[in-house]
């Protein structure tokens, strides 16, 4: 087939955020908005795209297949030679990060939104990731966007048929050049690097009851990408029961719920921990709805009901769960409220017995991590409980720990482990793409954020099924509880308590005038060495300022990352914008205060005060409106 070039004008606001370009499906759906960022990413690498191969697949929601389709066209007018895509568009984030890593390619791009929900009336994203595997650097999505405001063509092949449904390998004579398409196993690669990194054998013993510790596990794909990785991992390659997975078909729309997973979102997962029997729990990003059993063996009461709600939505006139792998009529897929409920009334009613529960966010990057009776760990705890364990993972034991980092609003528990064992340790601005160069130097080993990202330098993305594993061979090593585990930790480091508050989808003009004011407060001569009270607990600045970032190996800087106030005792209010939603204004507040030996107490109660002076201060619930956040974690 041959090269068509189409004429073509920018659109305003392809700018990436913290990850990626992220906006609601219909945007993407206007005419040549998709293939005009397409272009501007292989125009930013242009004199390396012909006869390069790249890296495409997603985290299965709305449109990822169809965007596919398009990259395919698009890469072989563009010369690229060589395209690895995972079957049915299927990729998760850090999945891609490992692919290109081993196959050395240019980089890839994945098509996701994260954690935001998915379907037609919601969110879609694109991300480039470099030959690294790690997201662009702000100079390369600077770039981008600078391209996408000049376009005024792009090329094409439009008369190129290749299906993405079967593995195997395709060729096409682009104009007399061979363009190669390779449609491949999305889990093989990954779990081939998990088998190097962990000792699998180890952690499938204490999944199987082996040795007498009895040990169940509940993991929730919550219908996002990671289903395929949690079945063949936890299943096939661990020998975990088939009911130790939930949610596992990756949807369109996510089953119609949020795959962000954290308290709110992943509650149902809580609940059936709480209420069960299981000594771990994590969650991922993504819907994990376990359909891909039914019609099998599986003598689980949530897989009857989901047959019904999917012949429910089959039959009736319902605009949620589009989702099924080419069933496109179902597109305009939103969540209905009631069959929402409905499934979280099934999954509380469900007894278990668990003793870890992990859930994974829509592109499987994120990971919940939960104990026996749901016991939370939040994921700067999370951080540093794996960075002080890492001795019990192989990769580790062989490679050593040359450095641990955190984003600057995740608490500062990793920081401690890092003192203790004599290791450097990096702050970096919110966004993954800040660790990289310090992993690509030699210098970061394991990193992590408060949002439920914990990575290392085994790929350049947050990995969510890794953290999961990196947990299981902690514990399996240590044969103490998810509960002990942690307070095991803070009796030897201290505890750093800490908690976020999410505002989402304010309006966008008050909060940016909330910031701006906040950072005059606490920018204004005499805020320095002032005493802020709350509760009859009083606190004294040390210093504030809106974080700004050095890169220690290319000094690039970051402005503007978020403004923080630092107390005397060590405490820290932050609060930013976040720069993943696709419309309106998301605010985050990250408290955070450190007790060396009052540690069990009620996160909650212990920052009570700290919240106050930080609503106080910004005058937070007046700009937005909001008497209460939409999320606390
Ligand atoms: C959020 C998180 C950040 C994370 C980013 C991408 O960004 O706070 O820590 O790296 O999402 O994660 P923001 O700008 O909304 O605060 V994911 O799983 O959405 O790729
Ligand atoms: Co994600």
């Amino acid at each position: 087939p041959g090269i068509v070039t189409v004429n073509t004008s920018p659109y305003e606001g392809q700018k990436p955020g913290t990850s990626g370009l992220r906006k609601k499906v219909k945007v993407f759906l206007q005419e040549n908005y998709t293939e005009n960022f397409v272009q501007s990413i292989l125009d930013a690498n242009k004199g390396a795209v012909a006869g390069s191969t790249l890296v495409v697949g997603g985290d299965g929601r709305y449109l990822v297949k169809e965007v596919v389709d398009k990259i395919i066209k698009i890469c072989a007018g563009n010369g690229v030679s060589r395209l690895l895509v995972g079957q049915n568009g299927i990729l998760s984030t850090p999945a891609v990060s490992c692919i290109i890593r081993k196959y050395k390619t240019l980089g890839g791009i994945v098509l996701t939104a994260s954690h935001n929900p998915g379907g037609i009336d919601n969110d879609f994203g694109i991300k480039f990731n470099c030959a690294n595997g790690g997201p662009a650097p702000d100079a390369t999505t600077n770039q981008i966007h600078a391209l996408t405001t000049q376009i005024s063509q792009y090329k094409t092949v439009p008369g190129l048929v290749c299906p993405i449904d079967k593995c195997g390998v395709q060729k096409f004579d682009v104009e007399g050049q061979t363009f190669t398409v390779e449609v491949i196993d999305p889990v093989d690669d990954y779990l081939a690097l998990m088998r190097e990194i962990f000792d699998l054998p180890a952690i499938g013993r204490l999944l199987r009851g082996e040795g007498g510790r009895k040990f169940n596990v509940l993991i929730d794909g919550m219908n996002g990408v990671t289903g395929p990785y949690i079945q063949r991992i936890f299943v096939q390659e661990l020998g975990a029961p088939a009911t130790s997975v939930r949610r596992v078909t990756p949807l369109e729309d996510f089953g119609g719920a949020h795959p962000d997973p954290n308290l709110t979102y992943a509650a149902e997962l809580v609940e059936e921990v709480r209420s069960g029997d299981y000594d771990f729990g994590a969650a991922f990003d993504g819907d994990v709805t376990p359909l891909e059993d039914f019609g099998g063996a599986h003598p689980d009461p949530n897989l009857t009901y989901a047959a019904e709600l999917v012949e429910e939505v089959r039959s009736g006139d319902y605009d949620f769960g589009a989702a099924f792998d080419g069933d496109e009529d179902f597109g305009g897929a939103h969540p209905d409220p009631n069959l929402t409920y409905a499934a979280e009334l099934v999954e509380e009613v469900r007894g278990g017995d668990y003793d870890f529960g992990a859930a994974f966010d829509g592109d499987g990057d994120r990971n919940m991590i939960i104990g026996r009776n749901a016991f939370f760990v939040t994921p700067s705890d999370s951080l540093a409980v794996l960075a002080a364990g890492a001795a019990a993972v192989p990769y580790f034991r062989s490679r050593g720990v040359a450095g641990l980092a955190r984003s600057m609003p995740t608490a500062a528990a990793a920081d401690r482990v890092a003192k203790e064992l004599g290791l450097p340790v990096f702050e970096v601005p919110t966004g993954w793409k800040y660790f990289g160069n310090l992993m690509d130097a030699g210098r970061l080993s394991i990193c992590g954020e408060e949002s439920f990202g914990t990575g290392s330098d085994h790929v350049r993305e947050k990995d969510g099924i890794w953290a999961a594993l990196f947990w299981l061979q902690v514990l399996a090593a240590g044969g103490l509880s998810v509960e002990d585990t942690l307070k095991e930790h803070w009796r030897k480091f201290g505890r750093n308590y800490f908690t976020r508050y999410d505002y989402e989808e304010c309006a966008s003009a008050p909060c940016a005038e909330m910031m701006l004011s906040l950072e005059r407060t606490i920018t204004a001569p005499g805020f320095a060495g002032s005493v802020l009270t709350a509760q009859g607990k009083a606190y004294t600045v040390a210093a504030a300022d809106d974080f700004s970032y050095m890169d220690p190996v290319d000094h690039s800087v970051a402005m503007k990352q978020g403004l923080r106030i630092i107390f005397t005792d060590g405490s820290r209010i932050v609060m930013r914008l976040s720069g993943t939603g696709s419309s309106g204004a998301t605010v985050r507040l990250y408290i955070d205060s450190y007790e060396p030996t009052d540690v069990l107490g009620d996160a909650q109660d212990m920052l009570r005060p700290l919240v106050d002076i930080a609503l106080q201060l910004s005058d937070l619930p007046r700009y937005t409106g909001r008497a209460a956040p939409t999320v606390i974690t």
